[in-house]
C-alpha cells in the first residue's frame, strides 16, 4: 500500500518552461505542480545555462510575489480617485474594453491617431508577449514611443554603421575557440548570472573587462581596465595605437573587408598610452597588456548596454566596435563582437509578429527621452498605453513625468501584472497574466536558441495575456483584419515552422531550449556586411549624411567639476530592471536604497558610512544611504536601479535625478551621464 506522502508525490507534475525576463540568461524552468497548485519553480537541471538553478532573484520572487493573488493585479481597474493616488474600483473586462474604445474612437476622429502614444519595453520579452499588441498599435496608427531609447539605441545605430546589424553577434559556443574575452562595460555578474558562473568561467586566463567600476564580473577578469565613465573611446583608440604601434593589425583583413583605414588611422596617431593614462585613468601598461592580449586572437568582443548610455555612447561604441575590423578578429573560429542577438537569427520573422503590414504608413514615434514633455502637450497626446513597462519608475524626469500623467483629459491605459506607480496614474489598469499563465516562444538574445514558455497554470483571476486582451480591444474597436485575431497557437506554429530548428510546439515544450546548430556558428563566416559597401564600415558616409564624423573619434568626457559626481545606475543582481522591488524576502534583501562612492569622496565631504546622504541637480533630488567602497572610483556615485518610487520613504527612486539628455546616435538615453551633487542631509 502507498502511504499518503507517495500518492501526492504520484499526482505531481512537472512542466518545463523558460524566463522570459529582459535578461541574457534565458533560463529553462520547471514547473512543479500538484493538480493545478505551483509547488515549486526552479530551475531545469537539463537547460545548459540554468542547470537546475535560477537566479537569486527569480528563485524568490516566482515562488513569492508572482504567485501571491494579493500582490498581483487580477481584475480590471478603473480609476475612482485623483491620478496618482491609486485608488480603484473594480469592472469587468466588457465595461472597461467597451469604455476605452469608445474615448480611443473619439480621439481618433477629433485628434488623430498619431495623439495615441504607445509606450512598452521589456516587461516580458518572450515572441507574442513582446510584440503582438503591435498589430493593434499598427492599425490603429498610434505613434510609438521607441522603446529602445531607454535602453540601447546609441548602440544599435552606432554597429549598424560600422557592420549594418547590430542583432548579429558572435555565438556564445565560440568561446572554447578563442584566446581572449574581452567584456565592455557589460556586468554579467548582475546581468547575466548563469552565463557570468559559467560561460564566463571558460574565460579565465584570457578574461578582460573594461568597467569604472570593480563589479564581481571584473574582479574575476585576468585583466581590469578601471576607465572613467565616457572614456571608452579614448581607450579603443589607444589599444588601436598599441596593435599598429605592435603589429598586431591584420592588413591583410582591412584590405580586403572594410573601408575607411586611411581616414581611421591618422585619428589615433596620438592616442599613445601616456595620453590615455591622463584622459581614461588607465595605466599605460594595462592598456598595453589589454591590446596585446585581444590582438593574438582569436579574440571575442563582448560589448555590453552600460557603456553606450553615455552623452557620446554611439561614438564609444563605433570606437570599440573598430577593434575586430582592425585585427581580423571576425569571420572567423573563435573570434566576433556581441551586442545582442536577433531573433532573426532563429529565422524569425519580427515583421509577421508586429504585423507591419497593418499600418497605413509608418508609424510616427517619439524617443523615451521625450514622453514627459510630450505629455505635457494636449496637442501631441490624448491617450497613452503602457504596456511591458513601468514609466514612472524606468523613465527619466520622473517628477516632471507624474506631474503630466496627472492631466484629466488625457486617456490612461496601463497594463501590467503588478500594481506598480504607473498604474497608480492610469484611468484604466488591465491585468496581464504572467509567464506561467501562457504558451509562447523566447528567442535568447545572448545564446542561439529557440524556447518554449509552456502554460503550467490558468491566469490569476481574470488576468489575460498581452495578445488576448489586444484581440479584445481590436474586436471591441471593430476592426476586422485577421491579423488582429490570429490566436496564439496558430502563430506559435507558424513561427517554429519558419525557424531553424526543426520542432513542433509540443516537442519543444518538451525540451524546454533548443539551439539553432550543434557546432558553433561562426559570426560573418562569409565576410559579407549589410552595409552599403558590404564591407566593415571604419568610415561610414551614411553616419556623415546623419550629421555625425565620417570616422569615430577619440573622445573622453570631462571630468566632472570639483564637487560632483558622475552617477552610475546600472542593474542591480536584486531586481530585473524595475521588476522584484514589490517582492517582500527581495526588499529584505536589497536593505535600504543606497549609493556608493570612494572612501576619499567621502572623506571630503567628512561623511561616514550609513550617513543619509543628499544626491542633487538640476533636475531633482533624492536622499539616500550613504555606503562607502573602493570598488567605485574617484569622481563616480553608484546608485543601482530597480526601486518602485512609491516604496520608497522618498517616494522616488535614481530616476528623478536623470534629466533625460539624448545620447549622440538614435535619441538614446545617456543615463549614466547624469551628474549630481552628494551633501549630507
Ligand atoms: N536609472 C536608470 N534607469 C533605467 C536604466 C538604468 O540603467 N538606469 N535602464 C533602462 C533600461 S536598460 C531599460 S530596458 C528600462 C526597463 O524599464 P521597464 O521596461 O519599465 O522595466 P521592467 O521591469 O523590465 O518591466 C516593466 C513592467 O512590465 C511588467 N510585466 C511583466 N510581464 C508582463 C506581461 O506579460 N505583460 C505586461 N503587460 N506587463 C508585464 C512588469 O511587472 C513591470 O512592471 O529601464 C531603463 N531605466
Ligand atoms: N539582474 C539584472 N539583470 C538585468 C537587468 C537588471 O536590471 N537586473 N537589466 C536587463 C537590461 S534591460 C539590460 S539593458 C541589460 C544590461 O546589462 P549590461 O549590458 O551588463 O549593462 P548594465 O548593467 O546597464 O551596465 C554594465 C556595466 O556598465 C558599466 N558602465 C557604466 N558606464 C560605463 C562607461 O562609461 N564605460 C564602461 N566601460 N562601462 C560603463 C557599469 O558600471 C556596469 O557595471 O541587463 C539585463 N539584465
Ligand atoms: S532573470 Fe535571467 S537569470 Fe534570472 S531566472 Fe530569468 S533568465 Fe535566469
Ligand atoms: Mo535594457
Amino acid at each position: 500500500m502507498s502511504t499518503a506522502g507517495e500518492q501526492s508525490k504520484a499526482k505531481r507534475t512537472v512542466l518545463k518552461t523558460t524566463c522570459p525576463r529582459d535578461c541574457y540568461d534565458a533560463c529553462g524552468i520547471l514547473v512543479v505542480l500538484d493538480q493545478d497548485q505551483v509547488l515549486q519553480v526552479r530551475g531545469d537541471p537539463d537547460h545548459p545555462i540554468s542547470r537546475g538553478k535560477l537566479c537569486r532573484k527569480c528563485s524568490i520572487g516566482y515562488n513569492n510575489v508572482w504567485l501571491d493573488p494579493k500582490a498581483r493585479l487580477t481584475q480590471p481597474l478603473k480609476r475612482s480617485g485623483a491620478k496618482g493616488e491609486g485608488r480603484f474600483e473594480t469592472i469587468s473586462w466588457d465595461i472597461a474594453l467597451n469604455e476605452i474604445a469608445a474615448r480611443l474612437k473619439d480621439i481618433v476622429a477629433t485628434h488623430g491617431a498619431h495623439t495615441i502614444l504607445n509606450t512598452h519595453y521589456s516587461g516580458t520579452f518572450a515572441l507574442l508577449g513582446f510584440h503582438f499588441p503591435m498589430r493593434f498599435f499598427n492599425r490603429l496608427g498610434a505613434t510609438e514611443v521607441s522603446p529602445d531609447t531607454i535602453c540601447n539605441n546609441a548602440g544599435h545605430v552606432a554597429l549598424e554603421y560600422v557592420y549594418g546589424s547590430s542583432l548579429t553577434g558572435f555565438d556564445p559556443a565560440c568561446i572554447d575557440d578563442s584566446e581572449c574575452v574581452m567584456v565592455w562595460g557589460a556586468n554579467p555578474y548582475a546581468s547575466a548570472p548563469h552565463q557570468y558562473e559559467h560561460w564566463l568561467e571558460k574565460a579565465q586566463g584570457k578574461l578582460v573587462v573594461i568597467d569604472p567600476i570593480v563589479t564581481p564580473t571584473a574582479a574575476k577578469a585576468d585583466l581590469h581596465l578601471q576607465a572613467f565613465p565616457g572614456s571608452d573611446a579614448a581607450l579603443a583608440f589607444t589599444i588601436m595605437h598599441v596593435l599598429l604601434r605592435d603589429g598586431l593589425i591584420d592588413t591583410d583583413f582591412i584590405q580586403q573587408y572594410t573601408v575607411g583605414w586611411e581616414t581611421l588611422k591618422p585619428a589615433f596617431a596620438d592616442c599613445t598610452p601616456a595620453w590615455a593614462e591622463q584622459t581614461t585613468g588607465v595605466s599605460a601598461q594595462a592598456i598595453e597588456r589589454a591590446a596585446h592580449m585581444y590582438g593574438s586572437g582569436p579574440a571575442l568582443l563582448w560589448v555590453g548596454q552600460g557603456m553606450q548610455r553615455q552623452a557620446r555612447g554611439g561614438n564609444a561604441m563605433r570606437a570599440c566596435a573598430m577593434l575586430p575590423a582592425i585585427t581580423g578578429n571576425i569571420g572567423r573560429a573563435g573570434a566576433g563582437i556581441l551586442y545582442l542577438n536577433g531573433p532573426e537569427s532563429r529565422g524569425i520573422d519580427e515583421a509577421y509578429l508586429t504585423g507591419s503590414e497593418l499600418a497605413q504608413q509608418t508609424p510616427p514615434s517619439i524617443s523615451q527621452m521625450d514622453l514627459a514633455e510630450t505629455l505635457e502637450d494636449p496637442n501631441q497626446s490624448r491617450a497613452l498605453f503602457c504596456w511591458n513597462i513601468n514609466n514612472v519608475a524606468s523613465n527619466p524626469e520622473q517628477a516632471r513625468l507624474k506631474q503630466a500623467l496627472k492631466r484629466q483629459d488625457l486617456l490612461s491605459v496601463v497594463i501590467d501584472v503588478f500594481p506598480t506607480d504607473t498604474c497608480d496614474y492610469a484611468d484604466y489598469v488591465l491585468p496581464a497574466a504572467s509567464f506561467l499563465e501562457s504558451d509562447d516562444l523566447f528567442a535568447s538574445y545572448f545564446d542561439l536558441t529557440l524556447s518554449a514558455q509552456q502554460k503550467v497554470i490558468e491566469p490569476m483571476g481574470e488576468a489575460l495575456p498581452n495578445s488576448e486582451i489586444f484581440r479584445r480591444l481590436a474586436s471591441t474597436m471593430g476592426y476586422t483584419e485577421a491579423a488582429l485575431f490570429q490566436s496564439d497557437q496558430a502563430i506559435i506554429d507558424r513561427v517554429l515552422a519558419d525557424s531553424y530548428i526543426d520542432e513542433n510546439f509540443d516537442s519543444l515544450c518538451k525540451k524546454g531550449t533548443v539551439a539553432v546548430s550543434s557546432e558553433p556558428i561562426i559570426q560573418f563566416a562569409n565576410r559579407q556586411f549589410p552595409t552599403p559597401s558590404g564591407r566593415i564600415e571604419m568610415a561610414s558616409a551614411q553616419a556623415q549624411a546623419d550629421g555625425l564624423p565620417l570616422v569615430p573619434e577619440a573622445h573622453a568626457d570631462p571630468r566632472p567639476d570639483k564637487d560632483r559626481l558622475r552617477l552610475l545606475s546600472p542593474a542591480s543582481h536584486w531586481s530585473l530592471n524595475d521588476s522584484f522591488a514589490n517582492d517582500a524576502k527581495i526588499q529584505t534583501q536589497l536593505g535600504p536604497a543606497h549609493v556608493a562612492i570612494h572612501p576619499d569622496e567621502a572623506k571630503a565631504r567628512n561623511l561616514n558610512e550609513g550617513d543619509q546622504v543628499m544626491l542633487s541637480n538640476a533636475t531633482g533630488k533624492l536622499e539616500l544611504s550613504l555606503k562607502i567602497s573602493e570598488l567605485v572610483p574617484r569622481g563616480v556615485a553608484l546608485s543601482n536601479k530597480g526601486r518602485w518610487p512609491k516604496l520608497e520613504p522618498a517616494r522616488a527612486n535614481v530616476n528623478v535625478l536623470n534629466p533625460g539628455l539624448k545620447s549622440d546616435m538614435g535619441e538614446s538615453t545617456c543615463v549614466h551621464s547624469v551628474e549630481v551633487t552628494l551633501t549630507p542631509t
